[in-house]
């Protein structure tokens, strides 16, 4: 019987972290002696992660849609169903490597790895310290862009002390300065200009399912919410559609200001939930939230604190 091919990947509309910790967890899933895997993605590149692609002159990777019955995968950067690709329950799930909060069930045993830190590289970083292995210059860029990515150069509230010391360790094997590549690499993902007000929407989108509420996050980074702002319409209407295919019940969208810490929410359907949240009213389907910057600790909780 031929074996499958064990597929890595993170969760829907891939941030950074998604794509970059596939990539470092295919080549240490390789070293702990499964040679047969490979990193694919669940949606397209964005901006940022295509700035880290061109850097180290990498190939795009595979994108899957969904996986076979019993296709052995292991899930990075994610674990709930609703963020990851379609059949997953009839996937046989390897490993889970993430940051997340676990919303995670299987009927069957497998090795689960989650840290209360800012990023799945973080994690990754430590197996391969546990294990002894070494990590290639190209493996360190990967990984140390994913943490810049996910706390925003160390500015996220998500951050903690040993996302730092990791990353400032994978940039002295990869000879980079991370302020410099940082910023360069983040502004690059804030280049929204090519991206229609439907796309723009689903760059780094997330679902939340409570009982029977419905809600989604999605999340933009840029260094002028102005600009954004100009498209306001458009991106309501986009948003709106959404909602009607999705059977959402409230959307909320965060323009999110990289230099200033700072996000403008764009807020439609139920948005009374959103102003019990946060103790905000929400006027012209607008809200500004003072130094958030993270969905998973500044947005997520909030909502799911008040349903
Ligand atoms: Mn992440």
């Amino acid at each position: 019987m031929e074996e499958k091919v064990t597929l890595i990947f993170g969760h829907k509309n891939p941030d950074t972290d998604s794509i970059c910790s596939s990539l470092v967890m295919e080549d240490l899933e390789k070293k702990l002696g499964n040679i047969n895997c490979k990193a694919v993605r669940t949606g397209k590149i964005n901006n940022e992660t295509k700035y880290v692609f061109d850097y180290l002159n990498l190939k795009d990777i595979e994108f899957i849609e969904d996986v076979e019955d019993n296709q052995p995968v292991i899930l990075i950067d994610h674990n709930e169903a609703s963020q990851c690709v379609n059949n997953i329950s009839n996937a046989k799930i390897l490993k889970v490597i993430d940051h997340h909060t676990m919303n995670f069930k299987a009927p069957y045993q497998l090795y689960y790895r989650a840290e209360p830190v800012g990023c799945t590289a973080t994690v990754l970083y430590k197996l391969y310290k546990e294990n002894n292995f070494e990590i290639s210059p190209q493996i360190a860029t990967l990984a140390l862009s994913a943490i810049i990515s996910d706390t925003l150069l160390f500015k996220s509230p998500t951050c903690t002390k040993e996302d730092v010391d990791v990353c400032n360790a994978l940039a002295k094997i990869a000879g980079i300065d991370v302020n410099t590549y940082g910023l360069e690499m983040l502004k690059a993902g804030t280049d929204l200009s090519e991206f229609t007000a439907e796309e723009l929407i689903n760059i780094d989108s997330k679902e939340f399912v409570e009982e029977n509420f419905k809600f989604q996050i999605a999340q933009v980074n840029t260094a002028c919410i102005d600009d954004v702002l100009k498209s306001k319409d458009e991106i309501e209407s986009a948003m709106n559609n959404f909602m009607k295919e999705n059977g959402t019940n409230l959307f909320i969208l965060l323009i999110t200001d990289i230099i200033n810490s700072n996000s403008q929410a764009i807020v439609l359907g139920d948005t009374s939930v959103f102003e019990k949240a946060f103790n905000k009213k929400v006027e012209n389907n607008m809200a500004f939230l003072e130094g958030v910057v993270s969905r998973k600790k500044q947005v997520a909780p909030v909502i799911l604190n008040v349903l």
